[in-house]
């Protein structure tokens, strides 16, 4: 969601994507096909509610899925895929799975704490929030790796083993995926952190200017000119622009613009550069109504949901509600509002989104859907975490050229912490792992899957290094 949130896919992404891709892990896929799904028995274990409290020992159930058939025991590695900002389903096929296959490994996948079915309150009030935090769900993936290890090993009749554990994420997860290497490196021979939300920034402004690299000058100037428009039409018929776009229910007029501002960025952070740039780019030679022509692009995105986020993602009247329907929304906005920021900012210059999308716009929202109080504090986490100077070992680290995330992933390669970069058109958020948002079929997408292909195999070759000396 980020915004990164948008490390979403869903139903209709698939008729672009090869089925590997179908994939969920830290991508918030959540609609799968169930023939791709490796399992979907959910099992459960008593986590620590408190992992820093010395007084209080509250546990809550938390829901993790495991699949044995490829693993080689007993000294088979263990995969441990980490669960992000969305609810677990199952294991499915995916370039994750392919590589437990190719190392005759055990897959665990854990559900991240309060999503899902993995939440210790009903009530998602600001106040029970408040152990919703990475470093909570870092420790809960310690906490889970020393219960499910001595789990495996009574399955298996032996005792006092250690297998070779390997953690892996993308997008948020992939973050948590090297910070739990980097905290706990006894627990692990390495990570898999795909197109990491790893440092925090607290106005993101490299997000919008990344958006408009990546849609090109022509996209770009139809993009600003749009938010030109709604910013005109908000202030002579506020009700009339909402209504063409569909979303007369999001009241705040700032919301409504962010909802504007994001739909464009969607499409472009998956690869989809063709998705809306065509679209517009012909609209406006064919001198049809550009407006018209995004309004309906942007409630065939927002209705259905297709890059995970409806409406309701924008709209702080919905979020503010503690028992809303969709959780996730909520949950995501506390770690963007509570801990790391990233907030998406518009830039001094040149920005696509309303210039009325600034710091004091991201604070009024946290404010108003959690309360006095909340606000990130990105520095810390950067602090407990590195941000920048990141010293953990052995973290694979992948960003795709045109994800506008890739600025908050690692910005530099070294042998003990190798960074890849994806470089294509179309080579976007989670690209390593979802695959290339083309038809098998389609020749575009040869140069793609080409870059796909080679960056997968230095994954695959670290993976086994790292492995063999652990
Ligand atoms: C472990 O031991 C139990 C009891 O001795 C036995 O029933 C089971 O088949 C054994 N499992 C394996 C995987 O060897
Ligand atoms: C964020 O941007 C605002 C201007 O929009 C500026 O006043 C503020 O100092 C910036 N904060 C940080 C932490 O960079
Ligand atoms: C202009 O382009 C848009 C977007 O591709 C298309 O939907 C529309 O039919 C075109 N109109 C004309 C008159 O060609
Ligand atoms: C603002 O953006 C334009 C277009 O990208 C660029 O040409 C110009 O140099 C920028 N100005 C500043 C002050 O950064
Ligand atoms: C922001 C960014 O692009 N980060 C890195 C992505 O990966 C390449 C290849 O290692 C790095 O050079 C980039 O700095």
């Amino acid at each position: 969601m980020m915004n990164l949130k948008a490390f979403s896919f869903s139903f209709l992404l698939l008729l672009f994507f090869n089925a590997s891709m179908v994939e969920t892990h830290g991508f918030r896929s959540r609609k799968l096909y169930d023939s791709n799904m490796l399992t979907e028995k959910e099992n459960w274990f008593d986590q620590n509610l408190d992992h820093f409290s010395p007084t209080d020992h509250s546990t809550f159930k938390q829901r993790y899925f495991e699949y044995l058939g490829y693993y080689k025991p007993p000294e088979g590695p263990i995969f441990l895929l980490v669960g992000g900002e969305s609810e677990q389903i199952g294991i499915g096929k995916s370039f994750y799975t392919e590589l437990a296959e190719k190392f005759g490994a055990a897959i665990v996948s854990i559900e991240h704490r309060y999503y899902g079915k993995s939440t210790p309150y009903k009530e998602l009030t600001t106040e029970n929030l408040k152990y919703l935090s990475s470093k909570q769900a870092i420790f809960d993936l310690a906490v889970f790796r020393q219960y499910y290890q001595e789990l495996l090993n009574a399955k298996y009749n032996v005792s006092e083993t250690e297998n070779r554990w390997f953690v892996i994420g993308g997008s948020y997860s992939g973050g948590l995926a090297a910070y739990f290497r980097l905290k706990f490196p006894h627990l692990t021979c390495g990570a898999y952190a795909s197109s990491a939300a790893l440092i925090a920034i607290y106005n993101f402004t490299e997000y919008d200017q990344q958006i408009g690299t990546t849609a090109g000058p022509e996209c770009k100037t139809v993009l600003q000119e749009i938010t030109h428009l709604v910013d005109e039409q908000l202030n002579s018929d506020r009700q009339s622009i909402k209504e063409l776009f569909g979303a007369s229910k999001i009241d705040n007029d700032d919301d409504f613009r962010f909802l504007v501002a994001d739909a464009a960025a969607l499409s472009l952070q998956y690869g989809f550069h063709d998705f809306v740039c065509d679209l517009l780019v012909n609209a406006k030679k064919n001198g049809s109504n550009i407006l018209e022509a995004y309004a309906d692009y942007v409630k065939n995105v927002a209705n259905q949901g297709i890059f995970g986020v409806t409406l309701e993602y924008y709209d702080r009247l919905y979020l503010k509600d503690p028992t809303s329907g969709n959780s996730a929304y909520r949950l995501w906005w506390f770690y963007i509002c509570s801990e790391m920021g990233y907030f998406l900012v518009a830039p001094q210059n040149d920005s696509i989104r309303s210039t009325k999308l600034d710091e004091r716009y991201n604070l009024d929202f946290c404010k108003d859907i959690f309360g006095e109080g909340v606000y990130p504090d990105s520095d810390m986490a950067n602090t407990y975490y590195g941000g920048r100077k990141f010293a953990g070992s052995r973290v694979i680290f992948t960003n795709g050229s045109q994800d506008p995330c890739r600025h908050i992933s690692k910005q530099t390669s070294s042998k003990d912490l190798p960074s890849y970069m994806v470089e294509c058109n179309g080579c976007a958020h989670g690209i390593d792992v979802l695959g290339c948002p083309y038809a098998p079929e389609d020749t575009k997408g040869d140069v793609c899957r080409q870059a796909v292909s080679e960056v997968r195999q230095k994954i695959a070759q670290d993976i086994d290094m790292w492995l063999s000396d652990c």
